[in-house]
Parts: C-alpha cells; sequence; structure tokens
C-alpha cells in the first residue's frame, strides 16, 4: 500500500481519512498539525508533530500527502501548503468518496478532495488542490480552477468557471455560464445571477 501523511488534524482532517479508509488505497502514517499535541490520535492516527518533519518524512520514503486543511473564507494556506509540499515531492493523490458521481468525460486534476453525494458532470474540468465537499453540484461544461473551495450543498449551474482562490459558501447556487473571479467569496446561502469580479466579497439574493 502506498503510504500517506495528513497535513492537519481538524474537522475537515477527520473526513478524509474517512474515504482513506473506505478505499484502501493509501497506508496513513500519521498527522502534522501545527497545534494539536504530539502523540495524540485523532481516529486512531497519531499526531506525529509539525511540518517540520516533512522533508524527514519524504527522506524515510512517505512519497504521497494529503492537504487535510479545509479553509474557511481564505484558501491561501492551503496554497501555500499544496506549493511547499510539491516543492519537496510529494504526490498528492485525488481522493473522491466512493458515494460521488464523477462523469467519465469530467477531468480532476492532483489534490482535489470530492465528498460524499458529489455529482460532477460531463466536460467539467476541476483544477489541483480543489475542494468539492459534501453534496455539491457541479453541472455539465464548468471550469473550476485551482485552490478552490466548493463548499457542502453548492449548485454550480452549467458553464460557470469558477476562478482560482475562490470560496463558494455552503447552499449557494450559481445559474448557468456565470464567470466568478479569483480570490472572490460568495456568503452562504446566496444566489449569484450575475459575473463577480476578482477579489470581491458578494452575498445574498440575489449575490450583490
Ligand atoms: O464545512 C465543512 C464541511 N467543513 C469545514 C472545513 C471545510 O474547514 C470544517 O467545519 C472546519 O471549519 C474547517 O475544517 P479544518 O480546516 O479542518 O479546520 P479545523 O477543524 O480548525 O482544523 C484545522 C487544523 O489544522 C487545526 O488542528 C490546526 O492546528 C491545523 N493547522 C493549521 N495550520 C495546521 C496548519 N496544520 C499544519 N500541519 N500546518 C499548518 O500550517
Amino acid at each position: 500500500m502506498n503510504k500517506i501523511v495528513i497535513i492537519g488534524g481538524g474537522g475537515h482532517a477527520k473526513v478524509l481519512i474517512d474515504i482513506f479508509n473506505m478505499s484502501g488505497q493509501y497506508e496513513i502514517m500519521g498527522i502534522l498539525d501545527t497545534q494539536r499535541e504530539t502523540g495524540l490520535s485523532i481516529l486512531n492516527i497519531p499526531v506525529l508533530g509539525n511540518d517540520d518533519l516533512l522533508e524527514g518524512l519524504y527522506k524515510k520514503g512517505i512519497k504521497n500527502a494529503c492537504i487535510a486543511i479545509g479553509s474557511i473564507n481564505d484558501n491561501s494556506k492551503r496554497k501555500m501548503l499544496y506549493k511547499r509540499v510539491k516543492q519537496i515531492g510529494f504526490s498528492i493523490p485525488f481522493l473522491t468518496h466512493p458515494q460521488a458521481i464523477i462523469s467519465r468525460n469530467a477531468r480532476i486534476s492532483e489534490g482535489v478532495q470530492v465528498m460524499a453525494g458529489v455529482v460532477i458532470h460531463a466536460e467539467s474540468l476541476i483544477e489541483e488542490n480543489t475542494i468539492i465537499n459534501t453534496g455539491s453540484i457541479v453541472e455539465h461544461d464548468c471550469y473550476i480552477s485551482r485552490h478552490v473551495h466548493i463548499c457542502p450543498g453548492v449548485v454550480i449551474s452549467g458553464g460557470c468557471k469558477i476562478n482560482e482562490g475562490a470560496f463558494i459558501g455552503a447552499g449557494s447556487t450559481i445559474i448557468q455560464g456565470i464567470k466568478i473571479g479569483k480570490n472572490v467569496t460568495v456568503g452562504a446561502g446566496s444566489v449569484v445571477i450575475r459575473d463577480v469580479a476578482d477579489g470581491s466579497k458578494v452575498m445574498g439574493v440575489p449575490a450583490k
């Protein structure tokens, strides 16, 4: 079995550990966490220490890593960790819950995390290190860039473009063909009916 180390030991990590346990493809060697005590057990996985251990673990033969920090509102830490881990040489596998439905004609990149109950339809492309969280729908012909977080229960209609670092809050709906700019935050429960410019924060129904 391939060995993997998990970075971050909070709520998002627990959901990912469940998926790893179901898939049986990886042996989880431990968790790295900047605040949790070394030796603490999280779902029976020990905390080994902090990110200073990364290089040593790689040299010892653990070649896979999982960025298990969820990020609320801001994806910059996930992005920073992804780059650091890649620079050391780790592979960051694409991870999907067995009860997600992903079209054979969708393309999913390295480090993407697809949670339970997600549907991703044909000719959608999901780029590196993006989270498609529980129960979200990504319709046909969508482009979802790197380091994006699609929170639980989001509906992204056909032909939408979600640019790098965007955060789409829980339960939001984005109507067909909309473009969401880089590092945009869409507040929970919003309905987005117009394009959103880079760096904006919008919320409400319709989102403003
Ligand atoms: O909404 C849902 C379904 N899930 C949320 C998820 C997307 O984001 C969840 O409810 C949480 O609010 C949040 O989960 P996350 O990111 O796991 O947050 P939290 O439970 O606060 O745990 C983050 C863990 O990462 C903490 O134990 C931190 O100490 C640790 N951490 C923070 N920065 C870090 C770093 N660990 C490492 N190794 N490196 C860091 O730079």
